[in-house]
C-alpha cells in the first residue's frame, strides 16, 4: 500500500494465526513504512506490518464481510474477503459455497444441521432449476452431474479433493446417495425395486471397505488408507444399474503397526470387540501388539462391537456368505496372533540366528490353526530361507530382524490380498458393465499428507494429489484459456501456480520414483538412493523458481529429502523405501499359505511362479501405482469433470471451530482464489451450439432462422442475454452464471406453460 492509512481506519490485516483479521490501524512507522494494527474480536495486535499485508477497503467497508452463495458474486475479490465470507457462513452452519459450478465444502463435523439432513434431499431432486432455489450443496453437484450425463450422453466424474479429514469420503457418500435417489424418481414399480436393490448393495460396500481400509490417524478418526474410484453405472434410460470400484494402494504398514495416537485398520478392533473375536479367543485388545501400537485402542464416539455388526450385515448385503465371512475373520484374527510373535537371537557359528520366543509360541500355533496351515512349515519359513542354486540347496537361518520382517511381510501380504478379494467380490455383485451405457465416476482418494515422519506411503499419496491438482489446473486455467482464445472470446489471463515441475520431478522417466526403481533393481541402498537424488536434483537446481526438491534440513537428518508440493513442503525419511517399494513375499512362504486346508485362504494367494520359467520383470509398488494413476487420469480426462473442494476448518475435529490460517493455506493450495478470478474474468458455462439448441429449443419462437448461430442469437435477443453475460464463439456458447440462470428460469417457465397447455387440451378433448 503506497498511501498512508490514517489511524483508526478499518482495514483487514494479516496475522499468522488468523490469516486475515478485521481491525484498524493504530500507528504508522514513517521511516520503515510499516503499520501497527489491532482487532478486538479476536484480540490481535500486529506490529511492523508491511503495506501488502494491510488491506484498505474502498469504497465501502461492508465489502469486507459480504455473504454470498457464490464466491463469483463477491464485489471485492481478495484473499481476505474470500476467507471472511467462508468464515461468516461456516459460523452460521452454512458450509457449502459455490464458485460457479464448483463447490467448496467446509467440514461441519456435525450431522445435525437441519438444512443438510437427508430429509432435505428431495428439495434437490427434481429436474430443472432446483439448484438456484436451494442452498449450495454436494447434492447440487450430484444433480448437475446426473442431468449433464443424461442430456449430453457423456460420462462424468466428480473429483473430490482436500486434505486428510476435510470430508472427501463423506462427500462421496452424499453424492452416491443422491445419485441412487435421483435415478429412482421415474420408472415402473418393478424398475424402482430393482434399482433400490442395486443401490442397497452399492451403499453396503462403504462400511466394508471402510472397516478394512480406514483407520484412525491424528488427522482423521476415519481416514481412508486407500484410494477409491467408484463408477456408478446407468442404463440408457438413466436408471442406476450397478457400480464398479477401483482401489488404489492400500497403506500396508498400517496392517501391522501405527504411529502414536493412531490405530491400525478398524477391522482388527471390530473383530476383537465383536462376537467373532470371542469365538477366536481374542479378549483383551491391549495384549495384541498391533492393536495397541499407537497407544490408543478406542475412538471417542465409536463402538467397535456395534460397527462389527454393521460390517457383518454389509457383507451379507453384498452376498459374502457364512463360510467366506468366517474365513475372512479367521485371517484377520490370525494376523493379530502372528503379530504377537517375537523372536530371540542366539549366536551360532554362522552368525546371529532367530528363534521363536518360547513364551510366545502359542501365537504362531494359533495363527497356523486359524489359517489352517502347517505350523512347522510356517515356523521354518519365518526363520530361514532356502537358497537353491544349480548344484545345491542350502538353508540360511535368518537373524532376528530378518525374521521380524518376514513375519510382518506375511501379515501385510495376506491382508492386502484379502482387501483385494473384498473389492473384487463387491464388484462381482454390483458391476454390470454390459448393461451400463453411461457412468458417473466418484473419486475419493487419500488426502494430501504431511506428518511428523513421512515415508514412502506419503510420497505416493502426495503424488496422487499432485496429479489431481494438475488436472484441475489444466482444466480450469490452461484449457479454459485455450478454448476461449480458439473461440475468439475475450478473457483476462490469470496467473496460477503450475505444479507441472513437481509432477515431472516425481513421475517422469528420470524422476524420483523411477530412480527408486533403479536403485531397487540394482539391490542398492537407501543411502545411495538419497545420494542420487541429491546429485540429480539438489545443489545448483535449488534456485528460486525451481524450489521443488531440497536436501534434508540439518546434518542430523541425513536420511531425508524435501519436496515442495503444491500444498506444502514435505520432508520424507527414506528408511524403508526400498522394501516398501519391492514388497515381495518369498515364494516358499506363499506356498505354505497356498497349501492351507482353508480353501478361501488358499484362493487368496496369487499364482506361484514357475521355478523353471525365466523370472518376469516384476512391477514395483510405485511402478504399479503410477501405471494405475496414469490410467485413472486418462479415464478422467475423457469425462466431463465436476469438483468438490473439501476444506478442513480446524484440526480440532469439532463443529464451529475455524482456524483462519489453516483454511487460508488450503484455499491457496487448492487455487480457490485463482479459480474465482479466472471464473469471474471468463465465461464458466459452455455448451456446444447444437447442445445449447437442444437444451433451450423450447425458447425458440417461431422464427425462420435456419443456421444454428442465427437461432442462438435470436434466443439471446429474446431473453436479453447481453454480451457482458453471454457470448457466441465459433462452435460454442459461453455463458456467465447470470445468463445461465436466466435461461434456465425461462426454460422452466416455458416447460410449465407447455405442459399446462397440453393438460388443458387433454381435458378439452375428453
Ligand atoms: V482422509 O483423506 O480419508 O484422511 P477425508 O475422507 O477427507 O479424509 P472424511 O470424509 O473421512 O475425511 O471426514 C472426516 C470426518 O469429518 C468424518 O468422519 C465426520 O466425522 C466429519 N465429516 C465429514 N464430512 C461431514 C459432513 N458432511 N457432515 C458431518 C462430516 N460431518
Ligand atoms: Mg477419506
Amino acid at each position: 500500500m503506497a498511501k498512508i492509512v490514517d489511524n483508526g481506519t478499518t482495514v483487514a490485516f494479516y496475522s499468522p494465526e488468523q490469516a486475515w483479521v478485521i481491525g484498524s490501524v493504530t500507528a504508522y512507522d514513517v521511516k520503515n513504512k510499516t503499520y501497527t494494527c489491532s482487532s478486538k474480536d479476536p484480540p490481535v495486535v500486529m506490529d511492523k506490518l508491511p503495506g501488502s499485508t494491510v488491506k484498505l477497503w474502498a469504497p465501502r467497508v461492508e465489502y469486507l464481510e459480504e455473504d454470498v452463495h457464490d464466491l463469483l458474486q463477491l464485489t471485492e475479490l481478495h484473499e481476505a474477503s474470500l476467507l471472511f465470507c467462508l468464515k461468516k457462513r461456516y459460523l452460521r452452519n452454512i458450509v457449502y459455497t459455490n464458485i460457479g459450478p464448483i463447490v467448496v465444502a467446509l467440514n461441519p463435523f456435525n450431522y445435525e444441521i437441519p438444512w443438510y439432513k437427508d430429509e432435505k434431499m428431495h428439495e434437490y431432486l427434481s429436474e430443472g432449476v432446483v439448484i438456484e432455489r436451494n442452498l449450495p450443496h454436494s447434492w447440487a453437484v450430484a444433480h448437475n452431474t446426473f442431468w449433464e450425463m443424461r442430456e449430453n450422453k457423456q460420462n462424468q466424474t466428480v473429483l473430490i479433493s482436500g486434505e486428510s479429514g476435510a470430508g472427501k469420503t463423506e462427500a462421496a457418500k452424499i453424492v452416491a446417495k443422491y445419485l441412487g435417489a435421483v435415478s429412482t424418481l421415474t420408472g415402473t414399480d418393478a424398475q424402482k425395486d430393482a434399482m433400490q436393490a442395486v443401490n442397497k448393495k452399492i451403499l453396503a460396500s462403504s462400511p466394508i471397505l471402510e472397516s478394512f481400509g480406514n483407520a484412525k490417524t491424528v488427522r482423521n478418526d476415519n481416514s481412508s488408507r486407500f484410494g477409491k474410484f467408484a463408477k456408478m453405472q446407468f442404463d440408457r434410460d438413466g436408471f442406476l444399474v450397478g457400480c464398479h470400484v477401483t482401489k488404489y494402494l492400500l497403506e500396508k504398514s498400517r496392517i501391522i503397526t501405527s504411529s502414536q495416537n493412531e490405530r491400525v485398520y478398524h477391522s482388527f478392533y471390530q473383530l476383537a470387540q465383536g462376537e467373532a473375536g470371542k469365538k477366536f479367543g481374542i479378549r483383551n485388545v491391549k495384549i495384541y501388539k498391533a492393536l495397541s501400537a499407537g497407544g490408543c485402542t478406542s475412538i471417542d464416539g465409536v463402538d467397535d462391537a456395534q460397527d462389527f455388526l454393521t460390517t457383518q450385515q454389509a457383507m451379507i448385503d453384498v452376498g459374502i456368505n457364512d463360510e467366506e465371512r468366517n474365513s475372512i475373520f479367521r485371517i484377520v484374527a490370525g494376523i493379530l496372533y502372528l503379530q504377537n510373535l517375537e523372536f530371540t537371537e542366539t549366536e551360532e557359528r554362522t552368525g546371529k540366528v532367530a528363534r521363536i520366543d518360547a513364551n510366545l509360541h502359542t501365537a504362531v500355533t494359533r495363527a497356523s490353526e486359524l489359517w489352517e496351515v502347517s505350523e512347522e512349515r510356517l515356523v521354518a519359513e519365518l526363520t530361514s530361507n532356502t537358497i537353491v542354486t544349480r548344484n545345491e540347496v542350502t538353508l540360511k537361518l535368518l537373524s532376528r530382524v530378518q525374521a521380524q520382517d518376514m513375519r510382518d511381510s506375511v501379515s501385510k501380504s495376506t491382508y492386502d490380498w484379502l482387501f483385494n478379494w473384498l473389492v473384487e467380490k463387491i464388484n462381482r455383485t454390483t458391476d454390470v458393465e454390459q448393461k451400463c451405457q453411461q457412468w458417473i465416476g466418484l473419486l475419493d482418494i487419500f488426502g494430501f499428507e504431511d506428518f511428523k515422519i513421512n515415508s514412502f506411503e506419503q510420497l505416493c499419496i502426495n503424488s496422487a494429489n499432485e496429479n489431481l491438482q494438475n488436472h484441475y489446473n489444466w482444466h480450469i486455467f490452461t484449457e479454459d484459456m485455450r478454448e476461449c482464445k480458439e473461440e475468439g472470446i475475450d478473457t483476462t489471463a490469470v496467473q496460477f501456480v503450475d505444479n507441472k515441475g513437481c509432477l515431472d520431478l516425481l513421475m517422469t522417466k528420470n524422476g524420483i520414483f523411477s530412480l527408486l526403481d533403479e536403485e531397487c533393481a540394482r539391490s542398492g541402498t537407501e543411502k545411495n538412493f538419497l545420494n542420487v537424488l541429491n546429485e540429480k536434483f539438489g545443489g545448483t537446481k535449488q534456485k528460486s523458481g525451481d524450489p521443488y526438491f531440497g536436501q534434508a534440513l540439518g546434518k542430523a537428518m541425513d536420511n531425508c529429502f524435501k519436496i515442495k508440493h503444491y500444498a506444502a513442503e514435505v520432508q520424507y525419511v527414506v528408511d524403508g523405501f526400498m522394501d516398501k517399494n519391492r514388497d515381495t513375499l518369498k515364494e516358499n512362504m506363499k506356498k505354505v499359505l497356498k497349501d492351507s486346508g482353508n480353501v478361501f485362504m488358499a484362493s487368496l494367494v496369487p499364482a506361484l511362479e514357475d521355478p523353471n520359467a525365466r523370472p518376469a520383470a516384476k512391477l514395483t509398488v510405485s511402478g504399479y501405482f503410477i501405471r494405475q494413476l496414469q490410467e485413472l487420469m486418462g479415464v478422467i480426462t475423457a469425462t466431463n469433470p465436476h469438483w468438490i473442494r473439501c476444506i478442513k476448518p480446524h484440526p480440532n475435529k469439532l463443529p464451529l471451530n475455524f482456524h483462519g490460517s489453516g483454511v487460508m493455506s488450503q484455499l491457496r493450495s487448492a487455487g480457490v482464489l485463482d479459480t474465482v478470478k479466472v471464473r469471474k474474468a471468463g465465461y464458466p458455462i459452455r455448451f456446444a451450439n447444437e447442445l445449447f439448441l437442444r437444451r433451450y429449443a423450447i425458447l425458440l419462437t417461431a422464427t425462420h432462422e435456419s443456421s444454428a448461430r442465427a437461432k442462438i442469437e435470436s434466443i439471446f435477443k429474446n431473453q436479453s442475454i447481453e454480451r457482458s453475460i453471454g457470448q457466441l464463439g465459433k462452435t460454442k456458447v459461453f455463458l456467465r452464471q447470470e445468463a445461465f440462470s436466466k435461461l434456465n428460469h425461462a426454460k422452466d417457465e416455458a416447460t410449465l406453460e407447455y405442459s399446462l397447455m397440453w393438460q388443458a387440451v387433454g381435458r378439452a378433448s375428453m
